[in-house]
């Protein structure tokens, strides 16, 4: 064994060793790791509004989150949506409506700058529809101005367009408890108004978008069927929406496990009879208290919880640094991992109805909406541990990641064939995203884990996820990152996957790729590529350097066998940018959760891959797995 002569190989082992060890101590006794999931102000604004309307607020809780709130606001009297971004009109108007609800005057100071905000970015008039409908609640939007969506939608069969089930899966319990919502159109009075955010005016946009056009006729039709709805048929849309609803809460009290369909259900439910000491609000209200984070700041809500995901890339960098598969810490976490496999049917089943069910979800308790994404990394982990039990439950994840193939060989998260672009057209969804059609990192991650484990009779479903991986190249050589920001993230999920697959690093398809990595290096050696990206091109693959972001270049490069200056100065980037106490600080969001519109900070990224990145770089593949 020679030593490394590399100028950053030996600060790089230093700072392995200090993350390693920084990481090892987050890992939670039952051999989970979890992070905060840190995503914007409208989870906690709505979360007081939720309470309001229930008749659940507390002065405690109200005075604790809007000292989070306040906290959060930027110099201009805005909200953004993530660390540095332009303020957002929606979460301004939410933020400031929660804040009076906490007591906050009209006339304090914070709350004039936000009002003048919100009045130069359109006022409510301009908002999304979501915060409208939140002010509906509260008679500060009338309800015959909002976009309809029926109940008897749930009646729509699965292969009937805009049935339920060509929405997303998180679009989908969305929408289902806010068509019982918008039919019933209940109004709880508040003792203030909020005509200092109205501008008066409509936008033009959403003229255009409500007014022309087919979907135009569509929502002029149903809102007149609105004023009056044949009874019977109802009554029956009504119930069954209900019944769609419970059936599909989980162990925890959530529904999917992410804010906004758990707290629209609780407010269906509701209307729906549901009292607040029936068992499923109980468990409803009770979950959400899992959910919150109370700390100095103030108290705030998770929009969901990754610990799964955060667990199977926590071992993946472990291994990657070079612990051995049998470390108590790694067969501890296998261990939880196995425990947490879903083993029952869920909405994914409705376009997949022989495939048996298997794979891993995002959260603690979400067992109705596993993913390939979380499948994926958590194969790709357990396979790299030694644990008696893994083998079964990575064959049956493998057979059922396989088996979630869309028709164009691509994956997507949750669902197979959820492409239905009709749905991205009604003047309801005017926030995020409401399909879930493959993308280049899912499958990116689909692809590593197969070329990994060859599971048998899947040689086809690997060989056409490659074409449409080779086909979803961007032409500037880059690929699109759907879950993580933004074509650092994809371009560093996609060259280990071709590379696993057996594309020969040589290829032009990898070195378009190195090159498009090597052009986007900032000068201080890392790389960062900032979420407006998403909405302007000239973002695309610029930013500041964030400690993720320089890892999934680190790890692309890697891949692609780059040896080279580009990288050992990426990796000087990390050494020279870690903390004391061996992570490193991240304030940059670099999760997405829709692009353009919702994004994530996971606290575990600045530290899961830049293990990683410095294992792979000190360890080059293949080194010392298999344990
Ligand atoms: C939301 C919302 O809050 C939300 C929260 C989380 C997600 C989905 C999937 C994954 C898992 C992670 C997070 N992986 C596929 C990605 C891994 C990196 C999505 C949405 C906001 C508005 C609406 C999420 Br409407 C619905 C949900």
């Amino acid at each position: 064994m020679t030593a490394d002569t590399r100028p950053a190989a030996a600060g790089a082992e230093v700072a392995l060793k200090a993350a390693c060890d920084h990481l090892l101590g987050l890992q939670s006794p039952e051999g989970w790791w979890k992070a905060e999931l840190q995503t914007n102000v409208t989870m906690d604004a709505e979360d007081l509004l939720l309470r309001e309307f229930l008749g659940v607020r507390t002065p405690e809780d109200t005075a604790e989150a809007a000292r989070w709130i306040r906290s959060e606001q930027r110099e201009d009297g805005s909200w953004a949506n993530f660390h540095d971004g332009p303020g957002d009109l929606s979460t301004t108007i939410e933020a400031y409506a929660a804040l009076r609800l906490a007591g906050d005057p009209a006339d304090a100071p914070h709350m004039r700058s936000a009002a003048a905000f919100a009045q130069r970015g359109g006022g409510i008039e301009g908002s999304r529809v979501f915060t409208r409908v939140w002010l509906a609640l509260f008679g500060q939007w009338p309800w015959t101005d909002l976009p309809v969506m029926p109940p008897e939608l749930i009646f729509l069969p699965p292969w009937f367009p805009l049935n339920v089930y060509d929405w997303a899966c998180w679009a989908r319990q969305t929408i289902v408890p806010l068509t019982i919502v918008s039919a019933r159109r209940p109004v709880r009075p508040l003792p203030f108004d909020l005509d200092e955010l109205r501008t008066g005016r409509v936008p033009r946009h959403r003229r255009l978008l409500g007014w022309d056009g087919f979907f135009g006729t569509l929502d002029r039709a149903l809102h007149r069927y609105e004023r009056r709805p044949l009874p019977g048929l109802r009554r029956a849309a009504l119930r069954r929406a209900a019944e769609w609803i419970v059936a599909r809460q989980e162990p925890d009290g959530s529904w999917g496990g992410i804010q906004p369909p758990w707290v629209y259900s609780l407010i269906a439910l509701h209307l729906s009879g549901y009292g607040l000491d029936h068992p499923v609000m109980r468990r409803g209200l009770a979950g959400l208290d899992r959910f919150t984070i109370r700390d100095e700041r103030g108290r705030r809500l998770e929009a969901c919880q990754s610990p799964v995901w955060d667990t199977a890339l926590a071992v993946n960098a472990l291994r990657d640094a070079g612990l051995p598969g049998d470390h108590p810490a790694l067969v501890r976490a296998a261990a939880w991992l196995l425990d947490e496999e879903v083993k029952g049917p869920g909405d994914w089943a409705v376009r997949r109805p022989s495939l048996p069910p298997g794979g891993w979800a995002f959260e603690f308790d979400n067992d109705g909406y596993p993913d390939t994404d979380d499948t994926a990394e958590v194969v790709l982990a357990l396979r790299r541990v030694a644990h008696p039990d893994v083998r079964p439950a990575v064959d049956r994840g493998l057979r059922w990641m396989a088996g979630m193939a869309s028709r164009d060989g691509g994956f997507a998260a949750f669902d197979a064939d959820n492409t239905r672009e009709l749905c991205t057209r009604l003047p309801f969804c005017d926030f995020g995203a409401v399909i879930d059609p493959p993308s280049a990192d899912v499958t990116a991650h689909v692809v590593e884990a197969l070329a990994h484990e060859h599971p048998r009779g899947a040689g086809d479903v690997l060989r056409r996820a490659v074409v449409w991986l080779l086909r979803a190249q961007e032409p500037d050589g880059s690929w699109f990152g759907r879950w993580g920001a933004n074509h650092v993230y994809g371009t560093g999920a996609v060259l280990p996957a071709l590379v696993a697959a057996g594309v020969r690093p040589d290829r032009p398809c990898v070195r378009r790729a190195v090159a498009w990595l090597e052009r986007h290096q900032n000068d201080d050696g890392g790389w960062g590529e900032d979420l407006r990206s998403y909405r302007d091109p000239a973002w695309i693959g610029r930013g500041h350097s964030t400690p993720s972001q320089t890892a999934w270049a680190l790890i692309g490069l890697l891949a692609a066998g780059e040896r080279s200056a580009a990288a050992d100065r990426g990796v000087e980037w990390l050494t020279g940018t870690q903390r004391a106490d061996g992570t490193w600080d991240e304030p940059y969001f670099t999760g997405t959760g829709f692009p353009g519109d919702f994004y994530i900070n996971y606290h575990l990224y600045r530290l899961v891959f830049p293990v990683s990145a410095l294992g792979r770089y000190l360890r080059p593949p293949g080194a010392e797995d298999p344990p």
